[in-house]
């Protein structure tokens, strides 16, 4: 992080400390569903992918929310019956509606596969996901700019385009690990902002979760070295005062910054943050519903407040 973006950060504390975000919108392969957006009174359409949840504040959940479940997929969340198709080894693009500059930290993803249930993971116990993290957005690269402390995840989020051609635009592709089991799972995609990391009355590190259901399917071509999961509990994930997330970004090198988390499982191939782009508007994806082994595709009317699970 550069000395400028530093002092924008001390300075930008009290007027964007209520200007948060939501994913708006997923793109797999330039097919687009729809994201949850929680302001109140919004309508929120048909063909969601991404599970409700309680913040109409746009808000975020921190160390208070480790034991009550929370810190999984935002407040009191609630999953939906459609799902993502993609394949083992594709990206998944996730795009927020904005994000403030002043907001910096790691941005992180996790899967968790949707096991016991006929519907995938449509009736899954939120309780019961393990999570594996498939992207830890590479913080060793992001240290590697010689003449500054480096650049943040988010800062990339909000706009790589490093060829010039491709930019980032809001978005992160999640890249899911080729040799992952097909079947139903849970994309846990998060961002954490450490603008407030060592000042606890204003709450602490914050944590923006999002989860996305997936329907996941083999790769083409030749089978890959299976995808093993690691399986932690969301309760587990993080431990309040880590140095990663008790951590001051105005008087701090980057250099010294530690990931929290449980790290990135052998395996996982995330995209590096300095490559990270959104994909072209193709079409209008269809989710699917998930019966037993196979699926149907969802229809449902993109009509406002139709599908709001
Ligand atoms: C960035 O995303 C927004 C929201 O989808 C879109 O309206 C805008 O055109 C995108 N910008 C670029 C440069 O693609
Ligand atoms: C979480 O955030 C709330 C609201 O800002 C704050 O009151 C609370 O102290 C924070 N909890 C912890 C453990 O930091
Ligand atoms: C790197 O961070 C240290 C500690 O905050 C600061 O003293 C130094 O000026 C920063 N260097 C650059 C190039 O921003
Ligand atoms: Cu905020």
């Amino acid at each position: 992080m550069t000395r400028s973006l530093s002092l924008l950060a001390t300075a930008g504390l009290a007027s964007t400390a209520l200007a948060h975000s939501f994913v708006s919108y997923v793109r797999i392969n330039g097919e687009q569903f729809n994201g949850y957006d929680p302001r109140p009174g919004l309508p929120n359409v048909g063909h969601r992918i991404v599970w409700a949840h309680n913040a109409p504040d746009q808000g975020w959940v921190n160390a208070s929310h480790y034991a009550n479940g929370d810190i999984a997929c935002h407040r009191d969340a609630v999953s939906v019956p459609a799902h993502g198709p993609v394949r083992a080894g594709q990206t998944v693009g996730v795009h927020w509606n904005g994000w403030p500059r002043i907001h910096v930290g790691p941005v992180l993803s996790y899967i968790a596969p949707c096991t016991g249930t006929s519907d995938g993971c449509a009736s899954v116990n939120k309780a019961q996901l393990k999570w594996t993290m498939i992207d830890n957005s590479a913080p060793g690269l992001i240290n590697k700019e010689p003449t500054t402390n480096g650049t943040w995840a988010t800062d990339f989020l909000i706009f790589s385009g490093f060829d010039d051609k491709r930019r980032s635009n809001n978005t992160w592709q999640v890249r899911l690990p080729a040799g992952l089991k097909p079947g139903p799972y849970v994309l846990r995609h998060e961002i954490i902002s450490l603008h407030y990391g060592t000042v606890p009355e204003e709450g602490g590190a914050q944590h923006y979760p999002i989860c996305v259901n997936l329907w996941v399917l083999p790769p083409t071509g030749s089978t890959p070295a299976p995808f093993n999961l690691v399986g932690v509990p969301s309760g587990d994930l993080y431990e309040a005062g880590h140095p990663g997330l008790f951590y001051d970004i105005t008087a701090r090198p980057m250099a010294d910054y530690v990931l929290p988390g449980p790290g990135l499982a052998a395996g996982a191939t995330p995209v590096i943050p300095q490559e990270q782009y959104e994909d072209a508007w193709v079409r209008d994806g269809v989710p699917v519903k998930v019966q037993g082994t196979t699926t149907v595709p969802f229809f449902a009317k993109r009509t406002a407040g139709a599908f709001r699970a």
